[in-house]
């Protein structure tokens, strides 16, 4: 019987010989008793929120992880080490250097390895290397996805072709409608990831509970969603899983407010060229400025919320394979 760090795992092991990758005596021993553990990923700490409230939440979101059962495993690259689990002065390192940090896709991660880079990872670098040591599950807050235009531009985030590839289960609350979000889902089709919705028959929006556009399949509980995982390591499809988690109610009242802040932001970005991997940072940085804070403040409310249900699918997916 396939466990699911076998699922998770490209090296093949446990990640633990391999001389190359720093993995946290915690998250080592979690490793090797088969306890369940949740990793994390950083831009959202370095490009993704502003000194201090991104250290704040990065702190805050281990706290959940393991009042829900877990253990954290933050996933970042330290002077050209990829760590698996970072102490709570390297989350303040990465929380301080920002943007000076490098925005490390999967295809980065090499780069910033040879350069001796301090590299901060996003959905498709922490997926590869969760998946290196065999971490099956992954919080964050939103993946990236086709962005608008996309069918012009091609920019399409490779956070949709690692989940193509690599088995890990991704929670996160949809994707921002910065991006074009009926192309996205087309396209994780195509990859095809196992797509569904927590506990309501729509995609969502991040910000906002909804997105117009119906999700593939609907997950009821922590237990279904593992089930889900569970399912997919015994077909043995090594592709990813995306559970998209809406936001809380109570902190979806200014999704609209802060859907015309997005609107503007676009705007600009495209008056002042700004693409590639530059467009993400930029429209969040904008889009915080334009709403005083409270797309910032939404932000953590959906990220603390999928730490939360992330943590109690790990939980359920250990005790299913028991
Ligand atoms: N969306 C957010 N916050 C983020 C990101 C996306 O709401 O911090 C980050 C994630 O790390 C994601 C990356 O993997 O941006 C996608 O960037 P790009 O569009 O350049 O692929
Ligand atoms: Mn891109």
């Amino acid at each position: 019987h396939l466990t699911s760090a076998a699922f998770a795992s490209k090296a093949g092991s446990d990640g633990e010989n391999l001389e190359w990758i720093k993995i946290s005596p915690e998250v080592s021993e979690a490793l090797k008793t088969g306890s369940p553990i949740v990793a994390l990923e950083s831009t959202i700490i370095s490009h993704g929120m502003p000194y201090p409230q991104n250290f704040e939440t990065a702190k805050e979101l281990e706290v959940i992880v393991r009042k829900n059962g877990a253990v954290p495993a933050t996933i970042a690259i330290l002077d050209g080490v990829p760590c698996i689990g970072l102490t709570t002065e390297e989350l303040e390192i990465l929380a301080r250097l920002g943007s000076k940090a490098r925005k490390t896709a999967s295809r980065d991660i090499a780069v910033v390895m040879a350069g001796r880079e301090n590299g901060a990872t996003t959905v498709s670098a922490t997926m590869y290397l969760a998946s290196v040591v065999g971490i099956p599950i992954f919080v964050t807050g939103g993946i990236g996805g086709v962005h608008r235009h996309g069918e012009n531009t091609l920019d399409i985030s490779s956070d949709l072709t690692e989940l193509g590839i690599t088995p890990v289960a991704v929670i996160s609350a949809g994707v921002k409608s910065i991006l074009d979000i009926p192309r996205t889902l087309e396209y994780l089709e195509t990859q095809r990831v196992t797509v569904a919705a927590y506990q309501t028959d729509e995609f969502p929006a991040f910000f906002t509970q909804t997105s117009g556009c119906k999700a593939p399949a609907r997950v009821e509980s922590p237990e279904h969603c593992a089930r889900v995982i569970d399912a997919n390591i015994r077909l043995e499809r090594k592709s990813g899983i995306l559970i998209a988690v809406p936001i809380p109610r109570e902190h979806s009242a200014s999704g609209h407010l802060i859907e015309s802040a997005i609107q503007q932001a676009l705007q600009e970005a495209r008056e002042k060229k700004i693409s590639g991997n530059a467009e993400t940072p930029f429209l969040l940085a904008r889009v915080n400025e334009l709403t005083g804070g409270a797309s910032l403040a939404s932000n953590i409310a959906l990220v603390k919320n999928n730490a939360s249900v992330g943590a109690k699918i790990a939980v359920s997916l250990t005790q299913l394979q028991k």
